[in-house]
């Protein structure tokens, strides 16, 4: 691009921003982890934190399947899986209870507040079933244009249900829609959808997002957009 040109306004190029809640608007991720890890052990079965970051973004069952997976064991009865999920919710939903504002990951409200001031729209978009409870937790209940959780879809990341559903709510454009991601699970449903995709992580586990920062904190939301969307497919 010259960079004599003038740009183009942030709004022609970016319709909407999809976050994912669990890791990164506010660190439940570890919350699961720690939960999966407790019924996992009471099951006679072990969960290490590099297993977990395959769970990351898969709906509950399809996580507990995946320990099994991951431990080259047969499934279970569908009873005792069911057991497995409902004893590992009540895990988490108690552990919910200490969150409040201040558990709002660095960089997420700076990033709201830019994306109101430049009309864009945004949506949670996330596999959990437990969305609104974290959300009203955190006092985010208001602060998007809509929410997309695990009772809205049929099917979680990385299928892209999730984040075309929440675009097709807010008229947006899948290539003009950026997704904002800490699971390979979700960048790999972002592409899918067509969309950019931001990751927050470590580089070596999220490499395949078209950029990768430690924390919102380090995101500089008009260079990403005049660099990556709209998005152009496969790179
Ligand atoms: P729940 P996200 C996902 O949320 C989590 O990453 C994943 O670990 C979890 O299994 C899934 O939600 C379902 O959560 O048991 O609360 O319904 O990252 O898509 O926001
Ligand atoms: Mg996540």
């Amino acid at each position: 691009m010259d960079i004599n040109m003038p740009k183009p306004p942030l709004a022609t190029l970016l319709d909407a921003v999809l976050f994912d809640l669990d890791g990164v608007i506010v660190d439940t991720a570890h919350l699961h982890f720690l939960a999966w890890r407790h019924v996992a052990e009471k099951n006679g079965l072990t969960l290490s934190k590099a297993q977990n970051e395959s769970l990351k973004g898969l709906s509950r069952m399809d996580s507990l399947k995946m320990i099994y997976t991951l431990h080259g064991l047969p499934l279970p009865d569908a009873s005792t899986l069911e057991a497995m999920a409902t004893e590992k919710n009540h895990w988490y939903v108690d552990a919910l209870k200490t969150l409040s504002a201040k558990d709002i990951l660095p960089g997420v409200l700076n990033l709201l507040e830019t994306l109101r001031t430049h009309h864009i729209k945004t949506a949670v978009a996330s596999s959990s079933k437990n969305a609104k409870t974290i959300l009203a937790h955190i006092g985010l209940q208001d602060a998007f244009d809509t929410i997309v959780d695990g009772w809205s879809i049929e099917k979680s990341k990385p299928d892209p249900e999730v984040f075309l559903k929440a675009a097709e709510r807010l008229h947006a454009r899948p290539e003009h829609t950026l997704v904002i991601e800490d699971a390979l699970s979700g960048i790999q449903a972002a592409r899918a959808a067509g969309m950019c995709v931001l990751g927050v992580g470590s580089h070596e586990q999220l490499g395949v997002a078209d950029a990768v920062v430690l924390s919102l904190n380090a995101f500089h939301l008009e260079d990403f957009v005049q660099r990556f969307c709209p998005n152009k497919g496969e790179r």
